[in-house]
């Protein structure tokens, strides 16, 4: 059984020693997801960065998912993919992977989320929030108002699907964006830059799981 993370932790550039360094203080931090993102590299560079991080993840009992490509998810056993608005169909993913691995979709409207929702994601990652240097082509900023819209368009339609945010989180952000409707929160910067990554994980998940406390949406499980 796979539980959907309420704190996702998405990997940064670049990827010398430092970046599994930063990771495994990540993972003693407390985080439990790891989405290695990776652009800009060979399949042969990505191969040999997803078995560390694969090693690493389970080394710690952490969810091992692969941004973009699920053939590389597949070829390293991770738990799943997670697939922008330009990857492969999440139903196609699907058909490949089967139902046992996670699947998650990138979706900045409403109308992303129902393509992702009707194909079968488990999640929705949700954004931006904000302006954020870590992605490239970001999509329009939606602001706490753009999540509220959409937790609203989900609820009239009785979508049900963990809702992630992402895009340029900082701490503040956690307890409104939960008070909306968001099902948890997915990072990088905020603890990859951070001065101390281990006790900023940590904050993050307290904080997580302090305003979600209560939240009706709070279990949301793949089966
Ligand atoms: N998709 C939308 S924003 C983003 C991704 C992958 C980057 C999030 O990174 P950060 O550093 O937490 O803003
Ligand atoms: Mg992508």
């Amino acid at each position: 059984m796979n539980t959907i993370s309420k704190l996702q932790y998405v990997t940064p550039q670049p990827y010398g020693e430092e970046f599994f360094a930063d990771l495994e203080k990540a993972l003693d931090g407390g985080i439990d997801w790891v989405q290695l993102r990776m652009k800009d590299l060979t399949y042969n560079e990505m191969t040999f960065i997803g078995i560390r991080v694969r090693e690493l993840c389970n080394k710690k009992g952490a969810t091992f998912i692969v941004n973009d490509h699920v053939d590389l998810a597949a070829m390293l056993g991770a738990d799943g993919v997670h697939l922008g608005l330009n990857d492969m169909p999440v139903s196609r993913a699907r058909k490949l992977l089967g139902a046992g691995k996670i699947i998650g979709g990138t979706a900045n409207t409403y109308h992303d989320l129902k393509i992702h929702f009707n194909d079968g994601a488990d999640y929705v990652g949700v954004g931006p929030l904000r302006f954020t240097d870590t992605k490239k082509n970001l999509s329009p900023v939606l602001g706490l108002e753009g999540y509220r819209k959409i937790v609203t368009y989900c609820n009239a339609d009785q979508i049900a699907i963990p809702i992630i945010a992402i895009g340029g989180i900082v701490p503040e952000d956690v307890r409104p964006l939960i008070s909306e409707g968001v099902f948890g929160i997915a990072l990088s910067s905020a603890i990859a830059q951070s001065a101390d990554i281990a006790a900023t994980a940590q904050n993050f998940k307290k904080l997580v799981l302090g305003a979600s406390a209560g939240n009706v949406l709070e279990n949301y499980e793949k089966g």
